[in-house]
């Protein structure tokens, strides 16, 4: 019998090990392939992002960088990114401090609202606090919608060489300087742990009394509900009334004592910055997507487009971004990688016409293919009820400058 017991409680741990591990390997990908395939197409496009340096120390300054449109696509059942929006970084756990956070120049501390179809570029700057390996993406949490995710940059944080702890020293608006690491924890221990003697002290009373909830519910089923009170005795109400005038006091001088100790206290800082988006850099490219294919075996997506170039130079598009994966036409060759940058398909993107002169209108076929659909569950799109794609097209003139802007529209799925 104990043998059959401790089998089965080695497999126990067997599995749960092996859940743990299963469990690991999700927490790796932090859910960016976990979203729709649509909502990741049609929400917020993120490119430009940088975090640098990649290899830092406890104590070190890193920073974040990169731009976003918000897409004119936006689901309609979605609540929108125009009412309130706030810019953050996804890290596993309080693991960096945020010191700094702005969008187009304007401090970004609290909430803002993000217009459709602009350009916003920000800049986080950050300080390592505990050691470690993460990935770290830029992250906008849109009210009512949850969180919208960039794709994630691998930053190793290692320990600094004194082996000193980690200080957070801020000076406040009355002149003091504190350590925000350490500061107040002494209460916050002493009220934690009278509260919890409170809450054990009023257990032990009942443990004591032998009469928890099921003898107490026989004897109610036995008496009849209408003499309940008979449960009661004069003592059980002396120390209820013990405890519940203990209680208020408690919650009585603890605000004193806060009072006293914190005479001067603001509250809690919130509002919404506004914010002055930038216009998309179309650069006199004028699109009308005819339509577009998915091809589910080939893994890629197929645009026609009528493309009309109303500038004055020749322009080349050279990659098309959808869902924070870049493809990009080997034949244009043009658009920064940056270091320890993932999702990027190099030679993805095919385009028929190479050069697009000026005073022309071509049709165009846009093929974005690469695995990448597969890894990261784009596949997913066509199972949308409303299948409809976004990505952004970006394209070079002659002297390398770069332009942008959305396209989108109906996209059929291809089974064969
Ligand atoms: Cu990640």
């Amino acid at each position: 019998m104990m043998k059959l017991i401790a089998g089965k409680t080695g497999l126990r741990t067997l599995l749960a090990g092996l859940v743990m591990v299963l469990l690991a390997g999700d927490a790796l990908a932090h859910g960016e392939r976990a979203q729709l395939a649509s909502m990741r197409m049609r929400t917020v496009h993120w490119f430009d992002t940088k975090v640098e340096p990649l290899n830092v120390k406890v104590g070190d300054i890193v920073t974040v960088t990169g731009k976003l449109v918000t897409s004119e696509w936006w689901p309609k059942h979605m609540p929108s990114i125009e009412e309130t929006v706030y810019l953050n970084i996804g890290v596993p756990g309080p693991t960096f401090l945020r010191l700094h956070s702005e969008v187009n120049g304007v401090p970004m501390m609290r909430s803002t609202a993000f217009p459709l179809g602009k350009v916003y570029e920000y800049k986080t700057v950050l300080r390592a606090r505990v050691a470690g390996r993460y990935h770290v993406h830029p992250i906008l949490n849109v009210k009512d919608a949850g969180s919208l995710v960039d794709k994630g940059t691998w930053l190793e944080v290692a320990e600094n060489d004194s082996g000193a702890p980690f200080v957070n020293e801020i000076t406040t608006l009355t002149g003091e300087t504190i350590d925000l690491e350490t500061y107040g924890l002494d209460g916050v221990y002493t009220w934690h742990l009278i509260w919890i003697a409170m809450g054990v002290a009023y257990l032990l009373y009942w443990l004591i009394r032998k009469e928890l909830f099921i003898p107490r519910f026989i004897r109610i089923r036995e008496l009849g509900s209408d003499r309940a009170n008979e449960l009661m005795t004069k003592k059980d109400f002396v120390v209820s009334s013990l405890f519940f005038t203990t209680a208020l006091a408690l919650i009585l001088g603890g605000y004193l004592w806060a009072e006293n100790k914190y005479p001067i206290t603001i509250p809690l800082q919130t509002g919404l910055v506004e914010v002055e988006p930038i216009e998309i850099p179309t650069g006199g490219l004028e699109v009308v997507v005819d339509h577009a294919t998915y091809d589910l075996a080939g893994r890629s997506l197929s645009m026609q487009l009528q493309l009309t170039n109303n500038s004055e130079g020749p322009l080349r598009i050279g990659e098309f971004l959808t869902a924070n994966i870049r493809f990009l036409n080997p034949d244009v060759n043009e658009g920064e990688i940056y270091e320890g940058e993932e999702m990027v398909s190099k030679d993805g993107l095919t385009v028929s016409v190479d050069t697009i002169e000026p005073g022309q209108t071509v049709d165009v076929e846009l093929v974005a293919s690469d695995a990448l659909w597969e890894q990261y569950r784009m596949t997913g799109l066509i199972h949308d009820p409303d299948s409809r794609f976004a990505g952004m097209i970006f394209y070079y003139d002659e002297n390398g400058e770069r332009f942008f802007q959305e396209v989108g529209g109906a996209v059929l799925p291809n089974f064969f």
